[in-house]
């Protein structure tokens, strides 16, 4: 505790000063779109398993997704922080190229 510039010191003296308060610079992170292209190969539970699995989507969410991206072509995941979207989309690409889908999943800056 600081001391108390209202409050007189033994001696009669007021204690004055400037109150300072410092805050550490924070800058929030640029944040990353992770999104998912459609095409005419993967099959739809495939792209529902992935949602599930790395976007952690429930069975419902992911179906909509799934449906949204084979309508619209394209839709939207999730947006994360650089590392962590970038790790989506390789876990993604990793996955669908091992199970030879065309699967395409891409990360676009907010
Ligand atoms: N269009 C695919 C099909 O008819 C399904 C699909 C949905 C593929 C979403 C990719 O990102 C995708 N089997």
């Amino acid at each position: 505790m600081s001391a108390n510039p209202d409050k007189p010191l033994d001696d009669g003296s007021v204690e004055t000063g400037i109150i300072t308060k410092t805050r550490p610079k924070t800058k929030k992170p640029s944040m990353y779109k992770v999104l998912l292209l459609n095409d005419d190969y993967t099959p739809m539970e495939f792209v529902v398993h992935i949602l599930e699995v790395f976007f952690g989507k429930t069975i419902e969410d992911a179906t909509k997704i799934m449906l949204h991206v084979h309508q619209k072509g394209v839709g939207l995941c999730g947006i994360y922080t650089y590392e962590v979207a970038q790790t989506k989309v390789n876990q993604t690409m990793d996955f669908s190229r091992k199970h030879q889908h065309p699967l395409q999943c891409v990360l676009e800056k907010d």
